[in-house]
């Protein structure tokens, strides 16, 4: 008796944690088998056959049963290869049970042009039954946009994006686009190279935030990025937050940012781990950088509403050393953490 204790104890808790973190839309705890008398009375059909997310469409489907049985739509993009299920227990699947907003459920999103394939597999029925449709534009998540749609349009040195190798030498840095790997539209931007001149770091990418989006009233927010890791022990990602802190505004102008009079917020993430992985990290986590010359002479005032530049560097402990890391789909998300 004592020994099924300690197991159950632990399962239960593990089941409360899952469903919490379940983002499934699943209906009830229990599931149902369809029963030997069970007929579809309308078929699996969708509502839109081309699908705007990006403009605030929402897919749903439909179907009729002549009983409840537990059921599953995987809608699958052909392209991208990103999934979404939807799970139910009903004898109709309407707009209240299926609708989707262009979501996913692990790292790829769908893409925007893409064909997807929908699934409705009934617990206890054999055949599956499969429907097309398209979508136009995928979703566009909050904060991505301001953050520069997944790197999509990254142009090199225009007012919105900076890339430098800094002292390093060019042929033994690089820093742009790649398609591969990617989690998001086309591309995903790559800093690889060897620390030659041993400063430690070899690379960043900045991201110009547009004025007024962040406000000084309001810290509660995150800065999220997937990063693509190579399990270096020796590598990590910077998150340097650059604020024009000395500005005679509310607000802080890219102009007006001065290494040498203002202020940056920074975050290390080690990069020891293989492939993709989401970071999040609160405002209120990102501590002042230590070095006078790149933003640790300002007031040291820690104003969102004066926050200029988001920069993404890359930096090794080893001199010689090739560290290279892929970052897709930056986001500024306000009191939550990014969900997908
Ligand atoms: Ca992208
Ligand atoms: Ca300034």
């Amino acid at each position: 008796m004592k020994k099924i204790f300690y197991y159950v104890i632990p399962l239960l808790l593990f089941f409360s944690a899952c469903q919490k973190e379940e983002k499934k839309e699943f209906i009830g705890p229990e599931y149902k088998v369809a029963s030997s008398g069970f007929n579809v009375v309308s078929n699996f059909s969708f509502n839109l056959s081309n699908v705007n997310f990006a403009t605030g469409d929402q897919q749903f489907f439909k179907a009729q049963f002549n009983e409840s049985a537990s059921w599953t739509i995987e809608v699958k993009g052909l392209t991208s290869q990103a999934v979404k299920t939807i799970t139910g227990l009903s004898d109709r699947v309407d707009e209240s049970n299926s609708s989707w907003l262009g979501t996913h459920d692990d790292f790829i999103f769908f893409q925007s042009g893409e064909e997807v394939e929908a699934t409705l597999s009934i617990l206890g029925v054999k055949d599956p039954q499969k429907v097309n449709f398209k979508i136009t534009n995928a979703r566009i998540y909050p904060g991505a946009k301001e953050m520069g749609n997944g790197f999509e349009g990254w142009v090199k040195n225009s007012p919105e994006w900076w890339y430098s190798p800094y002292f390093d030498k060019s042929d033994s840095i690089f820093g742009g686009l790649v398609t591969a790997p990617k989690l998001e539209e086309k591309y995903a931007f790559k800093l690889s190279g060897i620390d030659n001149n041993n400063n430690f770091y070899i690379g960043a990418v900045r991201r110009t935030l547009p004025r007024n989006f962040l406000t000084s009233a309001n810290k509660d927010f995150y800065v999220n990025v997937y990063a693509y890791g190579n399990g270096s022990n020796t590598s990590t990602l910077k998150i340097s937050l650059k604020h024009d802190s000395d500005s005679k505004f509310s607000y802080g102008t890219s102009q007006g940012y001065d290494d040498k009079k203002d202020d940056a917020y920074e975050y290390s993430i080690p990069l020891n781990f293989n492939g993709w992985k989401l970071i999040s990290v609160h405002y209120s986590a990102f501590t002042r950088t230590p070095d006078k010359d790149f933003g640790g002479s300002g007031p040291n005032i820690k104003d969102p509403g004066k926050l200029v530049f988001v920069d993404f560097a890359l930096l090794t402990k080893t001199v010689g050393e090739k560290a290279e890391v892929v970052l897709d789909y930056p986001t500024i998300t306000f009191e939550k953490a990014f969900m997908q």
